[in-house]
């Protein structure tokens, strides 16, 4: 019986809809509790549409879903504005994501999901947690106007400018890590003050502990881990 309200974080669900909707059966998410999903919806999966598609509906039902903006994500928005960004974007696992939209070109997918993925704040603050899809760049006064960083960043831990980050624990995704490692990063959270929650749902290679959608949930300061059920 779940009789309080949770925050579950995920991130980079990469187009796996239906590891999507079976996390959210397992955790079985109800209208009072707050579901953050921390970018990189499309690419490289099979269903980066319905992965948006799925969002809006849940939105319009009533539950209480905040996201913000991946690197794919922006890639996508970005492949409008010239064939070079469109190649990277393609090559980043954008033609899969064209295909789900039944388009030949990029400008055939409708505006509403361009003009969704540029609403998206690049950061959330949520209690004493920084969430972010991929990272930050400590030598900036104020890291978060790097713009680029905050979707980009890799290998930032060494960096972290603590007098910046106070109390605050970042929360992010962008690089899968295995499921040992993320289990071991949560033990270490409270004195790290970072954690990584991806799973590398997409890259479904479970034997060397990839290919989950992982999922933390704030409040209990514990982890879920969904098996990719898409390919
Ligand atoms: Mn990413």
């Amino acid at each position: 019986m779940k009789n309080r309200s949770n925050k579950y974080v995920i991130s980079d669900i990469h187009g796996c809809l239906k590891t999507f909707k079976s996390l959210l059966d397992t955790i079985n998410l109800r209208k009072n509790d707050q579901l953050f999903i921390l970018g990189d919806f499309i690419d490289r999966g099979p269903n980066s549409k319905g992965v948006i598609d799925y969002i809006w509906n849940l939105l319009d039902l009533g539950y209480q879903i905040k996201c913000t903006k991946g690197n794919h994500d922006q890639m996508m928005c970005d492949a409008r504005f010239s064939l070079e960004l469109q190649r990277k974007w393609l090559f980043n696992g954008g033609t899969t994501t064209i295909d789900n939209f039944n388009a030949d070109f990029i400008q055939d997918i409708p505006p509403k999901y361009f003009r969704f993925f540029e609403d998206l704040p690049t950061f959330l603050e949520v209690d004493h947690y920084i969430l972010v899809h991929a990272g930050f760049k400590f030598d900036m006064t104020n890291p978060f106007e790097e713009f680029n960083s905050i979707l980009w960043e890799r290998n930032w831990y060494e960096n972290i400018n603590y007098n910046w980050l106070k109390g605050r624990i970042i929360i992010h995704g962008h690089t899968p890590i295995q499921r040992k490692e993320m289990e071991l990063m949560l033990r270490e959270i409270d004195s790290n003050q970072y954690m990584n929650i991806d799973c590398g749902c997409v890259h479904k290679k479970v034997e060397s502990g990839l290919g989950y959608l992982a999922c933390l949930i704030l409040n209990e300061n514990r982890l879920i881990f969904e098996k990719n059920v898409d390919f």
